[in-house]
């Protein structure tokens, strides 16, 4: 069995980890075929929206520590450089949106890639856990980068250094994630919001993530500068022709992702 599923359905790709007797924890194996499969959404055109979620009980416990003992094992170096770094990175340059569907414990790497993904779900069961501190580490997967910004620098550094496990109501009330649905309905709340995403106008939503990524590390007057250079790009989509039509006739829009 692959540890990455991956379907492509209503133009949606669905990667699932899918390690879950290991709680979906990562080895090499699984870090590389997920960036194969995000350079596969990346490249396809008639995918207008990416779910990353778990099988099973848990979305992802983080880096599988059987294989840092291992002898045989890909070695610290690797780690970050080959396996995570260019996973949260794939994630963020991506050009479509990406939706984190947390249907359980997120650990480690696990959380930070979640927290990476432009919107965050979870199920009602779901929890984070900034886990590296339990066994000597740092935070990493750019967990240093986004969980302050999300939460503010107070509530980043307690929970990286206590490692305190987050609720989803918590992680939700504390600006962490975007929403928490009960367990009953989740699937289905991911599968609507899925479906509204690859229904929007692709190209607008991917410029709207490349400035918000500018806006991580850019003066204000530079930031609008470039929400300027990008407005201009979003003015010449046919979904924006589209959507004024629409708008103007009164009618949905139907808009193609161009
Ligand atoms: C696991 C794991 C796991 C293997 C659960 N590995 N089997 C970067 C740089 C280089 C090196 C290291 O890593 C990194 C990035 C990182 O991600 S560091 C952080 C690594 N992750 C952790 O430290 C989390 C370890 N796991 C846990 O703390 C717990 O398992 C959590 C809180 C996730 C879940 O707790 P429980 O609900 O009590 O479940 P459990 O502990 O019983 O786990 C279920 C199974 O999954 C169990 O297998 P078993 O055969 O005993 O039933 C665990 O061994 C396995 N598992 N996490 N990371």
């Amino acid at each position: 069995m692959s540890s990455i599923l991956f379907e492509i359905k209503n133009n949606t790709a669905f990667i699932t980890l899918n390690r879950p007797e290991k709680f979906n924890a990562f080895n090499r194996e699984m870090a590389l075929a997920l960036q194969e499969r995000l350079e596969e959404c990346e490249k396809n055109i008639s995918v207008r929206c990416v779910v990353i979620s778990g099988a099973g009980k848990a979305f992802c416990a983080g880096q599988d520590l059987a294989e840092v003992v291992d002898p045989n094992g890909p070695g610290m170096q690797k780690i970050l450089s080959e396996h995570y770094n260019p996973i949260v990175s794939k994630i963020r340059k991506l050009n479509k949106p990406v939706l984190a569907a947390v249907n359980g414990v997120a650990a480690g790497a696990g959380a930070n890639i979640a927290l990476c993904c432009d919107i965050v779900i979870a199920s009602q069961s779901a929890s984070f856990i900034q886990a590296f501190s339990k066994i000597g580490l740092i935070p990493d997967s750019g967990g240093t980068y986004f969980l302050p910004r999300l939460i503010g620098m107070q509530k980043a550094s307690a929970l990286m250094m206590l490692g305190d496990k987050v609720s989803a109501e918590e992680a939700e009330r504390m600006g962490m994630i975007y929403q928490v649905f009960a367990n009953e309905i989740f699937e289905l709340e991911v599968e609507k919001i899925a479906q509204r995403l690859a229904l929007m106008p692709t190209k607008g939503l991917a410029f709207t993530k490349q400035v918000l990524n500018l806006s991580m590390e850019q003066s204000f007057e530079k930031q609008l500068l470039t929400e300027d250079i990008f407005q201009q790009k979003s003015a010449s989509t046919n979904d924006f022709k589209e959507g004024v039509e629409a708008f103007m006739e009164k009618r949905p829009a139907n808009f193609k992702g161009d």
